[in-house]
């Protein structure tokens, strides 16, 4: 039977950080494979769409700025369990938390706070193919 699939990105502070690397090497070391990665610069539109769920929160337009603010890299990553282990292995979305209570996560290493941070992972099988499908 196929592997389950999620869908990772490394976002604009994570790619200007320079932890690219580190983290597909994190990525691999924890068992997955990368089957697809695509660096691309995303447009106001294409984030606004992406983040649709959001679109109402008072965060948004700070999220659409952050996440133009810079090239990032978009991967689909297979595994066993692959949407669960991911999200496991960023932590939690507020990364000065994480630091804390998640000191082994990506984005305890990487994160600055709620908004940068670092990484994002699908929440649910459901997500997951929405979101590959959005960019491969
Ligand atoms: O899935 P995850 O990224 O962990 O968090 P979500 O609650 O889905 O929010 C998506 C994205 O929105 C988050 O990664 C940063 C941003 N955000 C924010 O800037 N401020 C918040 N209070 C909540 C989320
Ligand atoms: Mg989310």
């Amino acid at each position: 039977m196929e592997k389950e699939k999620t869908f990772a990105m490394i976002k604009p502070d994570g790619v200007y950080g320079n932890y690219s690397d580190k983290i597909k090497a994190i990525i691999m070391d924890s068992g997955f494979s990368i089957k697809r990665e695509l660096r691309v610069q995303l447009d106001e539109d294409t984030v606004r769409s992406f983040y649709a769920e959001h679109s109402s929160k008072s965060f948004f337009p700070s999220l659409v700025k952050y996440m133009t603010s810079g090239p990032i890299l978009v991967m689909i990553l297979e595994k066993d369990n692959a949407v669960a282990d991911w999200r496991k292995l960023i932590g939690p979305t507020d990364a000065e938390k994480a630091k804390v209570t998640h000191p082994q996560s990506i984005r305890a290493m990487c994160g600055l706070n709620t908004e940068k941070n670092c990484v994002h992972g699908s929440h649910s099988i459901q997500s997951a193919s929405r979101e590959m499908s959005f960019f491969f």
